[in-house]
């Protein structure tokens, strides 16, 4: 299998996020990646590679001018701000809901902060933009990969942050720009006429939902934590199923906290059957592990073997595929979990 890394993840470091009232440490942090690199030295996949260099036309494709002007130059605002400022990371803490206007952008530096976000658990960085923009380039240059003419038939972006629950122009739920729906863009512009992506993060891929609803041309399907109790809260349900020309092109398969592994997977077969109907002729996973058993932020129990079949399974429908690495904060655990997922990937 190819696999892309991002060279530049670590420069994305967040200290704090908001909960309960209080900074507390960050759950998404540079080891993450680092355990799934050490633990693919002890089981190798393939050879490591470095993507070339993403050019601004390719983000535009997913995510607003502004929202990428924003992002690029935020950090350099924020410490322009006050010089003290490099100390601590930019939080949002002011948000335009329902009634405030979102078309004016306001030259005041937290009120812009909120307008592109939707949450206070999503720290901007001194190497966000970096990190986000180098991850981007993995997850388009997996997609390219697989639609050229190499003969391998899947492509990982093995990078951090993650994507999904960023949007067109917001960022939240540790994510700034979107990968997987950067990821299946490129498939479109590559030639895939259909293109499905599959969520399996515990969390509802709210991102990548919004930016294909209204699309006939991908199909979106998220397995996900009940957003009644489970974050993103706002998005996610079943009775979600695309609008206008997107009309039948999104499945929600919210699960309750809880699930474990012989539910979870029965709904995965939904979830691929619901694909194969389609005629997808690529497919891109969002591969979250925090669906893990031993998770801190979130509620569902599958075991680390496990993950081996869950990469069998994602392997049945024999497409083109993109793998993209979302969410999984039981660090010690988060190597071996996702390493599965591509050992049975490539064994099937
Ligand atoms: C990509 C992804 O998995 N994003 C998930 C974002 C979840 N953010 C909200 C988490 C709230 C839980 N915070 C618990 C902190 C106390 N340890
Ligand atoms: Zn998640």
């Amino acid at each position: 299998m190819l696999l892309y890394t991002n060279p530049q993840h670590a420069r994305h470091e967040g200290r704090h996020e908001m909960f309960r009232g209080q900074l507390v440490p960050c759950h998404e942090t540079p080891a993450r990646l680092q355990h799934v690199l050490s633990e693919l030295e002890r089981r190798p996949m393939g050879e490591l590679r470095e993507p070339p260099p993403i050019p601004r036309a390719t983000l535009e494709r997913v995510h607003s001018a502004r929202y990428l002007d924003f992002l690029r130059g935020a950090w350099s605002e924020w410490i322009a701000l006050d010089p003290a400022n490099a100390a601590v990371d930019a939080l949002p803490s002011v948000w335009p809901i329902r009634g405030f206007r979102d078309d004016v952008e306001p030259a005041n530096f937290a009120a812009r902060m909120g307008l592109y976000s939707f949450d206070s658990g999503t720290p901007l960085t001194a190497g966000t933009w970096a990190a986000a923009e180098a991850g981007a380039a993995c997850a388009v240059a997996a997609a390219k990969a697989v639609m050229g003419t190499s003969a391998e038939r899947v492509a990982v972006a093995l990078t951090r942050p993650p994507g999904h629950h960023a949007g067109a122009d917001f960022f939240g739920g540790y994510c700034f720009l979107n990968n997987a729906a950067l990821a299946a863009q490129a498939l479109r512009d590559g030639g895939a006429k259909r293109v499905a992506v599959l969520d399996v993060d515990y969390h509802h891929g709210n991102g990548t939902q919004s930016l294909f609803y209204e699309r006939p041309d991908v199909l979106t399907v998220s397995i996900h934590g009940d957003p009644r109790t489970e974050y993103p809260f706002y998005l996610g349900h079943a009775d979600e199923r695309g609008e206008g020309d997107g009309f039948g092109h999104n499945l929600n398969l919210p699960l309750p906290a809880g699930t474990g592994f012989a539910a979870w997977r029965a709904t995965l077969m939904q979830a691929l059957e619901h694909i194969g109907h389609y005629g997808a002729e690529a497919l891109v996973i969002a591969l979250g592990v925090d669906t893990y058993e031993g998770d801190p932020i979130s509620r569902f129990t599958l075991a680390s073997a496990d993950y081996l079949q869950v990469g069998r399974d994602l392997a049945s429908l024999r497409l083109p595929s993109v793998i993209t690495l979302e969410g999984g904060y039981a660090v010690a655990a988060m190597g071996v979990n996702v390493v599965n997922v591509l050992e049975g990937f490539v064994a099937t």
